[in-house]
């Protein structure tokens, strides 16, 4: 195999950019010939996860399975890279506890809020602001922002081709490809 099965977990608020900065770090991997598989909300809020909500119960449920389906990708040899909010700090730490040492680097997406506010693409926090969304992530439920995490990177400061490779360079440097 070209490169060592590992999970990446994006964590941070939405309208962070995780799910932007996973696909172009899943292009760049590409194009140097490796495996990838991204997970986020389209393919598994849509799918495995449809039956879960945004209760405190139901985010951990939701990382819970997501921490178990990155894991078996990684099994298989993937680059496994998730982009979920992951709003508590337990869950992600579980499903760091899943994997080997070294197979789960947790990204910190760090934008102040009113950044990814501003930014809004889905005009939800608006939403969430009018009362029209109860429990939304930074407004009126959670983000426990990680203690340890491996990489920070803040997306209203670098260029996403430049986040990118902030997460190529950690890859090389520990070896996983
Ligand atoms: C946070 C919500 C909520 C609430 C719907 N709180 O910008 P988006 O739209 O695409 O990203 C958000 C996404 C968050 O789902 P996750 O699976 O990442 O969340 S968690 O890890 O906490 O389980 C947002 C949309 O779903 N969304 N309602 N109340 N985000």
């Amino acid at each position: 195999l070209k490169q060592k099965g590992c999970v990446i977990w994006f964590t941070g608020l939405s309208g962070s950019g995780k799910s932007t900065l996973a696909h172009a770090v899943e292009e760049m991997l590409y194009k140097m010939g490796h495996l990838t598989f991204v997970l986020d909300g389209d393919n598994i809020r849509h799918g495995l996860n449809k039956n879960l909500g945004f209760s405190p119960e139901d985010r951990e449920e939701n990382i819970r399975r997501i921490g178990e389906v990155a894991k078996l990708f990684a099994q298989a040899g993937v680059i496994t890279m998730t982009a979920f909010i992951s709003p508590y700090r337990k869950d992600r730490d579980n499903a760091r506890a899943l994997l080997n040492d070294g197979e789960f680097i947790e990204v910190f997406v760090k934008v102040p809020l009113e950044v990814a506010e501003e930014r809004d693409p889905k005009g939800l926090y608006k939403k969430a602001r009018a009362g029209e969304i109860k429990e939304f992530t930074g407004i009126d439920a959670p983000y426990e922002e990680p203690l340890n995490p491996e990489l920070v990177i803040d997306t209203s400061k670098l260029s996403l081709k430049d986040s990118a490779q902030m997460v190529i360079d950690y890859l090389k440097e520990k070896k996983i490809i």
